[in-house]
């Protein structure tokens, strides 16, 4: 039997977690990172159907994936970026302009392809509160 084989490499598993852990947490502590706001893809909708950014501020887009590969397209924020199916892809975008825009899937994924899409609101950034 294998037994204190099988048990050795369970903890050599847990190690290794234990490290990915330690390793990711001086990146936990930068709390001055962007903001993550996670979309989810999937046949034919984007969800949140709507987001706000503020100008200005950087903010980092997890585009996930639930079915097939998607795309997300905004032309004016610059986003152009495929979602392989099933993963997740990671847009970083700091919008410079006040206003509404739409961004759609421009990477047909079925029947309901072009109606697929999601606004993205950009508002005056209010950081300075008190300065009368
Ligand atoms: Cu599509």
């Amino acid at each position: 039997m294998t037994g204190n084989g099988v048990i050795h490499v369970a903890g050599g598993a847990l190690a290794v977690v234990a490290g990915l852990l330690a390793a990711a947490s001086p990146l936990a502590r930068a709390e001055e990172g962007p903001r993550i706001i996670v979309i989810t893809a999937k046949r034919f909708e984007f969800s949140p159907k709507e987001i706000t950014l503020k100008k200005g501020e950087t903010v980092k887009l997890q585009l996930k994936s639930e079915d097939v590969t998607h795309g997300f397209f905004l032309r004016p924020l610059r986003i152009d970026t495929d979602i392989p199916a099933g993963q997740t892809a990671e847009v970083t975008v700091t919008p410079q302009e006040v206003g509404r825009y739409r961004a759609i899937c421009d990477h047909f994924c079925g029947a309901g392809h072009g109606g697929m899409k999601m606004t993205i609101v950009v508002e005056e950034a209010t950081g300075s509160t008190g300065g009368k």
